[in-house]
This record gives C-alpha cells, sequence and structure tokens, in this order.
C-alpha cells in the first residue's frame, strides 16, 4: 500500500490550519475536460491533461474569472480531487496531468493528503500523478514554487513547468530544478516553422532541455507544418488540437495520422481558437 507509507512520512507534521478546511468543496459545479499529451516516439498516449470547465462547459478563464484570492485553496484541492475522480471514472490507464498553482499550496506534505486520499478512495495509482507548474501567473515566491516540485518529485511524481517561455522567467528556476518535462509555450510554437526568431529559441530549448534531462513537449500544435518543424529538432512530445482536442469529461483518442511521414500540408488549416490552459 504506498498510501500507507506516504501517510507515515506524514503523521509526525502538523497540517496547516488551511488544510483542515478542505471538507465543502469549492462552491461552483466544476467539471473537467481531458486532452491527450503524446508520445510519438513510443506512439503511446503520455498522459492526459485534467482542465478545468464550469457548470456549462465554460473555458478555464472563467472559471479562474469566479475565484476569489481567498478561495484558491480550496479551489486548487477541489480541482485535483475532481480530476482523479473523473479520470478514474472513466478508466484513464496513463499518467494523470494536474495543474496547480504554487500559491494555492501551503505547506506541500500536508496540501497532498486530500490528493493522496482522493486516489486511494477511487483506486487511482498515484505514481501515474503528474503536477504541471503553470509560469502564466506571476510566481510571488519561486522559493515555495520550488519546494513544491522538489517535494513532488521526491514523492515520485512526474514534474512539469507549464507554459515554459511566457510569463516568469522560468530559466532561473531550471538552474535548480530540471522537471521531467518542459512544457513550451503555445506562443513559440505558433508558426514555429516560418519564423526564424522562435525557430533560433525552440530549437535551444529543445537543445537545452535535453541536456538538462527534462523531456521538451510542444503544446497548442495546431498545424502539420509547426509539428513536422518541432519533431525536426528532436521533441517527441505533443499537445494540441492537431492531435486532439479537449473534450468534457470524455478521454479523447489522438489522431495518429498527423503523425505520419511524407504528407505534411495536407491537413485542413485549423481554427486558431485554442485558449491557453
Ligand atoms: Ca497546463
Amino acid at each position: 500500500m504506498y498510501l500507507s507509507r506516504f501517510f507515515a512520512d506524514d503523521a509526525s507534521m502538523h497540517g496547516c490550519l488551511r488544510c483542515r478546511d478542505t471538507d465543502a468543496p469549492f462552491p461552483l459545479d466544476l467539471r473537467m475536460a481531458f486532452q491527450p499529451i503524446v508520445d510519438v516516439a513510443r506512439r503511446e498516449v503520455f498522459a492526459y491533461e485534467a482542465l478545468v470547465r464550469g457548470p456549462q462547459g465554460e473555458g478555464a478563464g472563467w472559471v479562474l474569472g469566479q475565484v476569489q484570492p481567498e478561495q484558491m485553496y480550496r479551489f486548487d484541492q477541489t480541482c485535483r480531487v475532481l480530476a482523479i475522480a473523473t479520470a478514474a471514472e472513466l478508466g484513464l490507464d496513463t499518467r494523470l496531468s494536474i495543474n496547480f498553482i504554487p500559491n494555492a499550496v501551503y505547506e506541500p506534505a500536508s496540501c497532498i493528503r486530500l490528493t493522496l486520499a482522493a486516489a486511494e478512495r477511487v483506486g487511482f495509482p498515484v505514481e501515474r500523478l503528474m503536477f504541471e507548474l503553470t509560469e502564466s501567473e506571476r510566481i510571488t515566491d519561486p522559493g515555495h514554487a520550488l519546494g513544491v516540485l522538489e517535494y513532488y518529485a521526491r514523492r515520485g511524481f512526474t514534474t512539469a513547468i507549464d507554459d515554459f517561455g511566457a510569463g516568469f522567467s522560468g530559466l532561473a528556476l531550471l538552474t535548480r530544478f530540471q522537471p521531467h518535462v518542459l512544457k513550451l509555450d503555445m506562443e513559440l510554437v505558433r508558426d514555429v516553422d516560418s519564423q526564424p526568431a522562435k525557430q533560433a529559441i525552440v530549437g535551444g530549448v529543445a537543445t537545452m532541455a535535453s541536456r538538462i534531462g527534462s523531456r521538451p513537449l510542444a503544446e497548442g500544435v495546431e498545424t502539420r507544418a509547426e509539428l513536422d518543424w518541432l519533431r525536426g529538432v528532436g521533441i517527441e512530445l505533443f499537445q494540441g488540437y492537431l492531435v486532439a482536442r479537449p473534450r468534457l469529461g470524455a478521454l479523447p483518442e489522438p489522431d495518429w495520422s498527423v503523425f505520419e511521414r511524407g504528407s505534411a500540408g495536407s491537413a485542413p488549416p485549423q481554427a486558431r481558437l485554442q485558449p491557453s490552459a
């Protein structure tokens, strides 16, 4: 029982007051959509990312707009539990990737308890959990974010830095922590096949990621030309509308045909509507 090991380790620690205040869920009927991340080298789904949605399927931006700062902890905890419960219900048998906001984690060892309890309750193996540290929000305390990431890595979770290249400078963090996965921000991916400056940056990031032992992941891939260029610099992990759009309460199958060589440019133009997630 892996959970007994987790709880045994935590037994001597004092849970913070906020962590005890978790029985009541976030006061909004949240739902979860899922989008696959594929590993082209292994031709398998690497993970499904859980994306929060509103009661009528409203996007993550709308949902986050409903969250007051004092509700952030409860919101974060509710999203984790809902993601795990929904994933288990859908029979997810690969990694489950959960976004987390470092400011919503007060003390990582105490704050992970509800996540682990939820996984145990629905029989979801905790070693298949992946956590994405979002870069899009300003990280007010990089030392704290680092501490949470290090804790998650020690616990055996897959770690990722999200939206790399946008917002807060991730390079300084990378000198101190090398995640399993580095998710390149979709703004870097957009039209990378035709923009020399982006090519220089993305190519450099892909090389740097490999050298520090992180796997680069291109998110927001929408065209065959982008995909083919990114594969050319050795990127193997992909997520985006070209491969599969997120689906509410379901695990969409990736379109593997886009990875077949020799038909670049034959895919129809994709709608440029992809929201940040
Ligand atoms: Ca994300």
